[in-house]
């Protein structure tokens, strides 16, 4: 079965995908903004959702859908379906190639198959569970036996100015004791950095499942762990991947620096 809907997932990526190259520029000129006004959303987003959602339903008409631009479809199968038409939209919008589709199947509470798609590269990274990570169809998998001063460590922001001075606070408190950070614009194809060795970490506050869900068992497949605050599972409160014991000691490090910088830990309000 998670074979099955993990074909589904690639051959939904790939069109979707296809179309949101082929809809820019127009698109740009539909762009809208949501949670604040730097939070862009285009009508190749919503096209793009529909489109997915439509391909799942047309052969799995019981299955749940929740996506980032709405879609909200209760379901009967026990197959759950997280979907980010684009994630990266702002990137999309500026013409900078980062910008990913993310779908993610889960049964019964856990995910099972996952799909990360850039277009522009034409980068595939698929994951069923317990059958391994890949990139367009070779095996990949997570740098190991790396220290957090050694590391190279993806990050992201939110979209409100004040969530963004919490993360810079925590940032200046960390910086001091990574190799660098890098800042890509898309979750998605961040977590798929960390599974390919591109990165050696990666946090953000504030995602939503749809942002990671797919990532989350790409990490996992390629011989990582994605951890939330404390330990406990990612959330919209936090999302950290990289091999187990860099993934734990960048947590104590990302709690230390939120004591550090006075701040509470931002929640994630986006
Ligand atoms: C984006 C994430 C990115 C984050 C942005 C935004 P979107 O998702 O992929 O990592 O830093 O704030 O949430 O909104 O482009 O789907």
């Amino acid at each position: 079965m998670n074979d099955e809907l993990l074909e589904l997932a690639v051959g939904l990526a790939r069109t979707a995908g296809a179309a949101t190259v082929a809809m820019r520029p127009d698109a740009i000129g539909t762009t809208t903004t949501k949670s604040s006004d730097t939070d862009p959303v285009t009508e190749a987003d919503r096209h793009a959702e529909q489109m997915i959602t439509e391909g799942i339903l047309g052969v799995r008409p019981d299955d749940a859908i929740v996506g980032e631009e709405g879609a909200g479809i209760d379901g009967t199968s026990g197959v759950s379906w997280y979907v980010d038409p684009i994630d990266g939209t702002a990137n999309y919008v500026y013409g900078i190639p980062i910008y990913a589709v993310s779908i993610a199947a889960e049964v019964d509470g856990s995910i099972v198959a996952g799909v990360v798609y850039n277009p522009e590269s034409d980068e595939l990274f698929t994951a069923a569970k317990d059958q391994g990570a890949y990139r367009n169809g070779t095996a990949i998998s997570v740098t190991t036996d790396i220290a957090l001063n050694r590391a190279l460590v993806g990050t992201g922001f939110g979209y409100k100015p004040e969530d963004r001075a919490i993360d810079g606070a925590v940032i200046a408190h960390l910086l001091p004791q990574i190799r660098d950070l890098r800042r890509l614009g898309s979750a998605a194809l961040d977590l798929c950095a960390v599974a390919m060795g591109r990165f050696d970490a990666y946090f953000e506050t504030g995602l939503h499942v749809w942002d990671y869900a797919a990532g989350w068992l790409i990490v996992e497949e390629a011989g990582g762990r994605c951890l939330g605050r404390d330990g406990a599972e990612p959330s919209l409160q936090m999302m950290i991947a990289a091999h187990s014991p860099l993934a734990k000691d960048l947590g104590d490090a990302l709690k230390l620096a939120q004591e550090t910088a006075s701040v509470g830990g931002r929640v994630g309000t986006d």
